[in-house]
């Protein structure tokens, strides 16, 4: 079993350490939604997050340790704190808030930009893919699926894809 094989197996039965998952998107995307969605599987009443949450979420004997970070202006500057040893980023756009898409893209743009970032994987809960600039993107795997935390709807197939992705790594 080559050295790579052996990475990725101790990373996707939990052998070495968790799959690292940042949520990322603007204020009021609907990340930390998201989150509480995949970890109890319900939706829960949120307050804007200043700072973070993380949590732990097991999806199929997978154990991925999955941080929420606040989306506000103010905030997103922080975002690089949390890049280093990442796999995988799941960008959370609210296909709704057409008069922030330029923001969203503008951040995305300069949070890939990032070498710390340059081997994570992008998962993307939205339908914007052409606003994102998304086609325009080279050397990354990138996956977009239409999402609804409230009704829990592309969650699972985004997630499937994501696995995949890390797995082809
Ligand atoms: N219609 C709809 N509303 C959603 C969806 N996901 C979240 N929301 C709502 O959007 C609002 C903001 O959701 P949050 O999950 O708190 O957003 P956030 O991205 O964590 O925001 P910050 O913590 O400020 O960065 C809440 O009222 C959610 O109920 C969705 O898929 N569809
Ligand atoms: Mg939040």
């Amino acid at each position: 079993m080559g050295n790579w094989f052996s990475t990725l197996f101790n990373k996707l039965t939990g052998g070495e350490r968790e799959v690292r998952i940042l949520i990322l998107g603007l204020d009021g995307a609907g990340k930390t939604t998201i989150l509480y969605r995949l970890q109890i599987g319900e939706v829960v009443s949120t307050i804007p997050t200043i700072g973070f949450n993380v949590e732990t979420v097991t999806y199929k004997n997978i154990k991925f340790q999955v941080w929420d970070l606040g989306g506000q202006t103010s905030i997103r500057p922080y975002w690089r704190c949390y890049y280093a040893n990442t796999d995988a980023v799941i960008y959370v756009v609210d296909s709704c808030d057409r008069d922030r898409i330029g923001t969203s893209r503008d951040e995305l743009a300069s949070m890939l930009s990032e070498d710390e970032l340059k081997q994570a994987v992008l998962l993307v809960a939205a339908e914007v893919s052409d606003a994102l600039d998304l086609p325009k993107l080279k050397n990354r795997q990138w996956g977009i699926y239409k999402t609804s935390a409230l009704k829990g709807e592309g969650l699972d197939v985004g997630l499937d894809w994501l696995v995949n992705a890390i797995d082809r790594k």
